[in-house]
């Protein structure tokens, strides 16, 4: 499987989930992609066969806004049909809200209010202990995310109940809503913060090669006795150079002239990448 031309794929129903409901996550969106196919496709131990499996893998989206690009990983997973979610993303009493919901399938918890997908990741993870379960738990985080207090209570906790079950994922794209991460709310020595409150830490030069994800995640796997966190040093927007690296593009509709250069670089992108 050639994962990075498969990603353009995904990132295309993206695109169009947002052109057809008017609205989304689309930086963030792509950032974080690879990170979810990664996951769902090269590790986790979920499908829609085992999906009420109480030993199946837990993943928490806890940056919720980017639900589009869930979306897309579950429904190539098999979990619902992607012509179902661009027709019904975002209409009126559609189940495929803007941001995570757990009616739907392979939804494991209600996400959008940033900082609250880690606490709640540790109580699934420590629930699993106590229940000698095999399920390990992945909590997907913004990097802008990390501003929220609750995020290092939960990483207290974490370490603190040895939860080496837990696997947290930063999608570290240096953007959030209102500019760089670095000029809202600085992060300065990110690894050493987490590596502080106890955590294994695997940092990523490239978050968007699913070969590298791959490796930090077999990582995480190894740890014992403590929590793991992936760093993953990704590009907001990734995919098009009409949105990479670009915060106004955090939530955007493309126009149809975007749509257009959009689209070509996918392919383009797809194309290169089927003949590395
Ligand atoms: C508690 C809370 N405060 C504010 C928001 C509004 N909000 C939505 S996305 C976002 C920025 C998130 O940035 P980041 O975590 O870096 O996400 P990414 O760059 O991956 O899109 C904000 C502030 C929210 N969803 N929840
Ligand atoms: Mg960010």
């Amino acid at each position: 499987m050639n994962y990075k031309a498969f990603s353009y794929d995904l990132r295309k129903n993206v695109v169009d989930m947002i052109v057809a409901g008017n609205g989304g996550h689309i930086g963030g969106d792509m950032s974080v992609m690879d990170i979810l196919i990664t996951l769902y496709f090269r590790q986790m131990n979920i499908s829609p066969e085992n999906q009420a499996d109480p030993d199946r893998d837990l993943l928490v989206m806890s940056k919720g806004h980017c639900v589009e690009a869930l979306y897309s990983v579950l429904a190539a997973k098999g979990f619902f049909p992607i012509e179902e979610v661009i027709r019904e993303f975002s209409r009126y009493g559609s189940q495929y809200i803007g941001h995570p919901n757990n009616k739907l399938p392979g939804i494991e918890m209600n996400s959008g209010s940033l900082g609250h997908g880690l606490p709640v990741g540790v109580g699934m993870a420590l629930a699993s202990k106590m229940d000698h379960r095999r399920s390990r738990v992945y909590v997907v985080m913004g990097d802008g995310e990390l501003a929220e207090g609750s995020v290092w209570e939960g990483a207290m906790a974490a370490h603190m109940y040895r939860l080496d079950n837990l696997c947290a994922v930063v999608d570290r794209n240096h953007l959030q809503i209102s500019g760089g991460t670095e000029d809202v709310m600085a992060h300065e020595n990110l690894c050493g913060r987490f590596a502080s409150f106890g955590w294994h830490v695997i940092p990523v030069e490239d978050g968007n090669d699913s070969d590298r994800l791959l490796l930090a995640f077999e990582e995480a796997k190894r740890v014992k006795g403590k929590p793991a966190v992936v760093i993953a040093n990704t590009v907001k927007g990734y995919g098009s150079s009409v949105m990479e690296n670009k915060v106004s593009w955090h939530h955007h509709v493309p126009s149809p002239e975007e749509y257009e250069l959009i689209m070509r670089d996918f392919s383009e992108r797809k194309e290169a990448a089927l003949h590395e």
